[in-house]
Parts: structure tokens; sequence; C-alpha cells
């Protein structure tokens, strides 16, 4: 009734739509869509560390995108990248077909990831990312012939994307509350968040290393039999930027080499030079048996993900009739070649312009800029990592989120965006990143924290 209803007015349709902006028909997500529809933001073109409004205003890119563009924007080598393969070969069936750029991609990575971390699957997303690990530490232990380890621990305040088992070992009440039992045969260590005489640490914080222990709480719970693997993320992004305690990934890997279970870091956000190394495997010097990554992987321009296995994990499911699918698992657009010759055009920027470490020398600015707004009334802790901040506010008398929400808005108006999440304002520039701009933020930033009710 209504779509034929509707048909017949489509030239009036057209008409609305070719002379105003209507915005009611896009659902946007995680977005506040009457607060946006009200009062929109939107970006017109980027270069370099800024975006640009209709009209020429320029907001300095505060968060790479979302995390993910470690590049910063309008690259060069990527944009030809794009550029020349949409006119090569746009699309290759990903199951039972193969294209050159998915094995040199493959190749280059491993060459990047420490250890033994050689076998690389492709996704689009982090969310796929971490399904996809998940998927394959149950379906390691089944084919080696301990199918009952099916148990997947997560921590509280996790976050591992939006599909069901990510939102499972996912540990933010709000992603969760909405949908349902989730999957079953998951637990959730507890968060590193908050621990007494942690505020204001420079870099990882001295106290908590003996909350990995809540791993063997659960072992002695469930039985490390029972147990596939546990999943963290190095440096926990979304939930406000919470660091691992000095020697805290170090015990989880000594107890899950202990019981048997995979450990599985989750670097969407980490990967890519974040931390001022490669991946957060280098600069812990921990060595996981999964990696998820997405993100900086396509600097944001193409969605991508990858996943990175020990070569023992592979091993293990080339086994059975040399004809017969091995691992019941993949997207259409895995290995994707636009996705792929992005990621090319991506590490090379990123290998020639040293950037998978150069927020390793910009660290100890950064972390000076941040800690500098320790006097500020409504700061209660700051944390930092490479090129990663977390400044905490205190909420807003019966008003939580109400504070950080503000700040957010009011910097864009002056010029810069950042990311809040709860009570907490997170950045995580592009890693191109130069001090002008550094003390550009922390200049605003620290007015309008001031003047914020
Ligand atoms: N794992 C981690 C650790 C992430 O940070 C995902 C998985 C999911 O990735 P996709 O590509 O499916 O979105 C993420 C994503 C923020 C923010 O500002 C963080 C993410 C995404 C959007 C915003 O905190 N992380």
């Amino acid at each position: 009734m209504h779509y034929h209803a509707e048909r017949g007015n489509e030239d009036i349709k057209k008409k609305k739509f070719m002379t105003t902006q209507n915005l009611e028909n896009y659902w946007m997500p995680f977005t506040a869509n009457r607060q946006f529809k009200s009062k929109p933001r939107i970006l017109e073109s980027a270069n370099g560390m800024y975006y640009t409004e209709k009209g020429g205003r320029k907001i300095l890119d505060g968060v790479a995108g979302l995390w993910c563009c470690n590049a910063g924007h309008n690259r060069p080598r990527i944009v030809e990248a794009v550029r020349e393969q949409v006119g090569k070969l746009d699309y290759a069936p990903a199951f039972q077909m193969g294209h050159q750029k998915q094995f040199e991609l493959a190749e280059r990575l491993a060459g990047h990831m420490p250890g033994d971390l050689n076998k690389v699957f492709f996704t689009n997303s982090g969310s796929e990312s971490v399904e996809t690990a998940l998927k394959m530490a149950i379906a390691y232990h089944r084919v080696r012939g301990e199918g009952h380890r099916t148990r997947l621990i997560g921590r509280e305040k996790g976050y591992h994307g939006v599909n069901f088992g990510g939102m499972s070992v996912g540990g933010m009440p709000a992603n969760r509350k909405m949908f349902g039992s989730l999957v079953a045969g998951v637990d959730h260590l507890r968060h590193t968040h908050g621990v007494e005489g942690n505020a204001y640490s420079k870099g990882q914080p001295q106290y908590g290393e003996e909350l990995a222990d809540d791993l063997i709480r659960m072992v002695e719970l469930h039985d490390a039999s029972t147990i596939a693997a546990v999943i963290v993320e190095p440096l926990a992004g979304s939930a406000g930027v919470i660091l691992p305690p000095q020697g805290y990934l170090q015990r989880l890997r000594k107890i899950c080499d202990e019981h048997g279970i995979l450990l599985i870091f989750d670097e969407v956000i980490t990967g890519f030079g974040r931390l001022g190394t490669p991946f957060a495997v280098d600069y812990f010097d921990v060595e996981p048996d999964l990696v998820t990554t997405a993100k900086g992987l396509t600097n944001g321009v193409v969605p991508m993900g990858a996943v990175f296995a020990q070569d023992f994990i592979y091993d293990a499911f080339m086994d059975g009739p040399p004809n017969a699918v091995e691992f019941f698992h993949g997207y259409t657009y895995s290995g994707n070649p636009m996705a792929c010759a992005t990621a090319l055009g991506v590490l090379d920027t990123y290998e020639e312009e040293g950037l998978l470490t150069r927020a390793s020398s910009l660290a100890e600015y950064w972390q000076e800029k941040v800690h500098a707004l320790r006097d500020l009334e409504h700061v209660i802790d700051l944390r930092n990592l490479g090129l990663i901040a977390g400044i905490e506010l205190k909420p807003r008398e019966g008003a939580p989120t109400a504070r950080a929400f503000d700040a957010f808005l009011q910097a864009y108006d002056a010029g810069l965006l950042i990311r809040t999440t709860g009570d907490i304002i997170a950045l995580s520039p592009p890693l191109i990143i130069e001090k002008e701009h550094i003390d550009f933020a922390f200049d605003t930033l620290r007015k309008i924290i001031t003047n914020l009710d």
C-alpha cells in the first residue's frame, strides 16, 4: 500500500530530494539520530590531518576518522591504488579462486607481524575479524580432538565489535542489553579500569597485574578442558582507553599456556602503528595465538579486516582429503581486489613514511600534553600510550555522559574532531600528526573543558 502510494508521488519526491537535504531515511549507526538530524555535522572532503565541511571550514582530525585513518586522508599512493585496481580486476570469487594481490598482501602483512603469526585470513571489518578468530579457536580445538573446548572468555568493558560472538565476549552493557541471551558459554574477566593508585599514570599503570588471575578462577570454575580461548584488547579503546597494568598481558599469556587455552589479541585499534610499534604484540612483547585487525589495515578507505593465526593453528586444519574444504568459513568479499589493492597502497605509505613506528617519536611530547590537563576541575583521570589519550571527566550530577558529549559538540565547533564514550574523551590522531597539531588539539581542549558546565 505504502509503496504504491509513494510511487504516485515520485515527481514530488525527486524535487524534494534535489532541493533540500532529506536526512530522515538514513538510520545512522551508534549515533544520536535526533540530535544529529537537528544540527547535522556533514563532512565534504578530507586531506592530510583535516576534514573540511561544505563552505570550507576545516576540522582537525583528532581520532583518525574512527581510529582508522592512520596515514591521514587523501594520500596519493592509496588513491592511485584504488583507481588502478577498479579498472583492472573489479572482483574475483573469494572461494576456490584467487588473485595475485591477496597473496602479496598476506605475505607482506606476515612480514610485519612478529613470531609465527604468519597465516592471514581476510574479512571486511573488525567485527568479522573477531567472529572469524572465535570460530577458528573453537574449530582448532575440535580438529585436534578437543571438541569439548568451546567456552570463550572475554573481559568486562571489552569491545569486540557488534556481531553476536563479539558482542557476547564484549563487556559493554549498552551494547549487550538489548539483544537477548547472546552466545552461550561465555564468561568474563574483570576489567582493569580504575584500579586504586593508577589514576594519572603515564603510560602503563603500575597496579593490577593480578587481575589476570581471574583466568585461573575461570579454569577452577569451568575446568580448562571446556575453555577454547580468551580474547582481550591489549589496550581497550572503545570503553575509554583502558591500559593493561604492567605484567598483566604476560601473566595472561602464561596462564593460557599452562591450560592449553588460546590467547586472542584484538588489535583492531592497536594494530598498524598506533602504539609506536607495528602491533601491540611488539609493544608488549607478548605473542598471542590469534590477532584480529581491521581499521588501519586499509586506512579506513575500503572496508577490510584480517586475522593473523599462528602457523600451528593453520597446520592443524590441513588434514583430511586434499580436495576437501578445511575451514567452513569466509565472506564473499574476503580478499576483495579493491580492498587488497588499497591495503597494499597503505602499506607502501606506512613503510615509506615510517608510520608504523612514528608514534614512538611523538609519544613523549604527547604524554606531556595529555598530563598538562591535570589541573582542570572536571578532569578526574588522564591516560596515554603511543598516540592515544583518554581524558576522563567527572560526570555531571544526575546526567552521566552529558559533560563529555558537550565537549564533543564544542570541540567540533572549535575545529577539532574528538570521540567520547561515557564521560571519557578519546584521542587517536592520524600518525602523520605534527607538534603544531598536537598543540592546537590540547589548547582547544583546555579551553573547552575549563568552560564546561
Ligand atoms: N574490535 C575492536 C577492539 C574495536 O575497537 C571492533 C572490534 C569492530 O570493528 P568494526 O570494523 O566492525 O567496527 C572495534 C571497533 C570508538 C570506536 O570510537 C571504536 C570502534 C569502532 C567505532 C568507534 O570507540 N572499534
